[in-house]
């Protein structure tokens, strides 16, 4: 069998993704997502213009030979998005593979290690009432894990609560917006919500928080010790992680477990913060860390200091990621959480798939291969549109991480 063609399909369903198709001589075909937040046609640029041409006449089994010509054949490596592109063909291969052998492909990565796939759902509120309803809403859906955001007063816009009464979604169509932040503010908050909420919901239930890497390394290692009675299931990228050791400071601090890594894109932005035990969960994303074969070997290595995953899952990772995130989740010995925030309607329509959520868990289906399509009719009705993450800003306008 061969790659007799690839090409990508870029739509807008509700928000933009970026999807490659790879054909084979013999009709079988396989999805990869290539969709990188505020940047996709500069991966689709890549692809199109520089990966796709190498495809073609190869054959499509060779997974990792094909990883290793995209990543180490380019002389020019790592970066979210050389890594997303070689994760889009990546992935499609690993689904047209399962395909071809009429098997799922969690079988291919070992087979089941679990029979569903934890998963945390996103509550927010703009105060700490509407996040309390927020999170008994969600387990009354059945979620066993829940991330609880709200509004900081005295804040604009904060992390992770919609302006308006929609789901969550950050990507604004037009020019980034701007919002304003106040870290002081927050670090007085933070612990009163969550003081709340272990009063209202109970112990049993998995709270997690997103930080977005807005604090500084001390700054980080005190709200984790303000949540320490809160026995949060994860406080998550607490400071950016380019410096990887300023981890060591927030780990010298608390017991409050740590999770990282939506941002990487490669097995190097993880290693000195797994081989040092700094973090407990390593969020690497499916797309943006470079496929299937990439991560399978960072949880590998992170395997061996106990450090478990915990999928990035937003909206942004289209359900080929999702599926992806499911089948790997589903296979691997040292799996921890799966993020998941459901797609629109629309973009369920756009994307048919065959995973499904129950009583807290997720399961990827078992369809061959990876169990998701695309409706290339209807995607095309619903072409790309221009869409940025705001920016933030503090108090006296210093630009700072959003
Ligand atoms: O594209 C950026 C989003 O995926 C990110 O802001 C979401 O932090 C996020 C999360 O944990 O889902
Ligand atoms: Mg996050």
């Amino acid at each position: 069998m061969k790659i007799a063609s690839a090409r990508l399909i870029v739509c807008s369903p509700d928000r933009n993704f970026v999807t490659l198709k790879i054909v084979t001589d013999e009709g079988i075909y396989g999805l990869g997502d290539a969709t990188l937040n505020g940047r996709e046609l500069a991966v689709a640029a890549y692809l199109e213009e520089h990966v796709i041409p190498c495809l073609i006449g190869r054959d499509p089994f060779a997974i990792e030979d094909i990883w290793q010509y995209l990543y180490r054949g380019a002389y020019w490596r790592r970066g979210p998005v050389t890594m997303s592109a070689i994760a889009a063909v990546d992935v499609a291969l690993w689904d047209m593979k399962g395909k071809a052998l009429n098997t799922p492909v969690y079988n291919l990565l070992g087979g089941k290690s679990r029979e569903g796939v934890l998963v945390y759902a996103h509550a927010n509120g703009s105060d700490v009432a509407e996040a309390v309803e927020s999170v008994q809403q969600h387990m009354e859906e059945g979620y066993l894990a829940v991330r609880a955001q709200a509004g900081v007063p005295g804040v604009k816009s904060s992390y992770g609560v919609p302006k308006s009464g929609k789901p969550y979604e950050p990507a604004e169509r037009g020019l980034p917006s701007e919002s304003l932040w106040s870290s002081e503010r927050y670090l007085n908050f933070a612990p009163k919500l969550f003081e709340r909420l272990r009063v209202e919901v109970g112990e049993d239930v998995h709270l997690l928080h997103d930080v977005h890497h807005r604090l500084t390394p001390i700054e980080a290692a005190r709200l984790g010790k303000s949540l320490e009675p809160y026995h949060l299931f994860w406080m998550e990228d607490p400071t950016p992680a380019e410096n990887q050791e300023a981890f060591r400071i927030i780990r010298d601090h608390t017991v409050t477990p740590i999770a990282t890594g939506e941002v990487f894109s490669s097995f190097w932005d993880s290693h000195d913060l797994v081989r040092n035990q700094w973090i407990d969960y390593l969020r690497m994303t499916i797309v943006h860390g470079g496929g299937i074969t990439a991560l399978k070997k960072a949880a590998d290595f992170a395997a061996v200091y106990q450090v478990r995953t915990g999928c990035h899952g937003a909206t942004d990772l289209s359900p080929i990621t999702m599926a992806a995130a499911l089948h790997f989740g589903l296979a691997i010995h040292n799996f921890g959480i799966q993020e998941h925030m459901p797609h629109t309607v629309l973009t369920d329509e756009v994307f048919p798939h065959a995973y499904s959520f129950e009583a807290g868990y997720m399961h990827p289906g078992d369809r061959p291969g990876l169990g998701v399509d695309i409706d290339e009719l209807l995607a095309a009705k619903y072409p790309y549109q221009r869409a940025y993450l705001p920016i933030a800003r503090k108090l006296d306008g210093t630009l700072t991480d959003w």
